[in-house]
């Protein structure tokens, strides 16, 4: 399998849920600005959206959109989101975070208009507060960490470099998920440090 990731970008939350589900992959990275991996290839002809992340199957099929590749990939740690309403309320979490957070999030580190930005922290923090109140225990399924749970801890990351509150109850959860092994593996990959440290 080939696994299409930018440093600091939503696909470290696949990072984190390849490693937790244990799955070999060659690494590609893309740079983003200029839709080249690092061999000077151009990264459209692999995902002709241009965004990562993306995985190439050893079928060949690729599998992008971080919601679908993280619930496959919590699919692949075990059995326990196959089947019923916990599966659903994963997709329900995944599509939550992909839609409400991820996308409205990103032209925060590119917009320079003060009241833009304003208009989108406005918009983003609640939802944060609101997937706040989703958390059971230590993760949003309990002691189960799910690919929702490996996004959050991505779009968190995003929330402190660019400076947007969330609640409290939300520090507890990144010291949980900072502690899981495939976290460490994922972060040290990428060079960032984990946000207990740089907090
Ligand atoms: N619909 C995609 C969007 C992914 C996305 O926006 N990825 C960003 C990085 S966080 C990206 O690659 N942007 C570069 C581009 O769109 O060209 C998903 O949910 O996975």
């Amino acid at each position: 399998m080939d696994f299409y990731h930018a440093p600091g970008s939503s696909s470290l939350a696949t990072y984190i849920m390849l490693c937790e589900a244990g799955l070999a992959f060659d690494l590609h990275k893309v740079d983003l600005f200029s839709h080249t991996l690092e061999d000077g290839a151009d990264y459209i002809r692999i995902n002709p959206n241009g965004y990562v992340p993306a995985l190439v199957l050893d079928d060949g099929y690729l599998l992008s959109e971080c919601a679908a590749i993280l619930d496959w990939a919590a699919g692949k740690t075990g059995a326990q989101w196959t089947n019923g309403l916990a599966r659903t309320r994963h997709l329900q979490l995944l599509a939550f975070l992909s839609t409400e957070i991820h996308k409205p999030f990103i032209p925060l580190f590119f917009l320079e208009d003060k009241l833009e930005q304003a208009r989108i922290r406005q918009e983003v923090e609640p939802r944060f507060a609101w997937i706040a109140g989703c958390l059971e225990g230590n993760y949003l399924f309990g002691d189960r960490f799910s690919g929702a749970d490996a996004m959050l801890y991505v779009m968190l990351r995003w929330a402190a470099m660019t400076g947007l509150t969330y609640p409290q109850s939300l520090d507890a959860f990144i010291e949980h998920v900072e502690l899981r092994q495939s976290v460490r593996t994922a972060l040290a990959a990428d060079g960032p440090q984990p946000l207990s440290t740089v907090g």
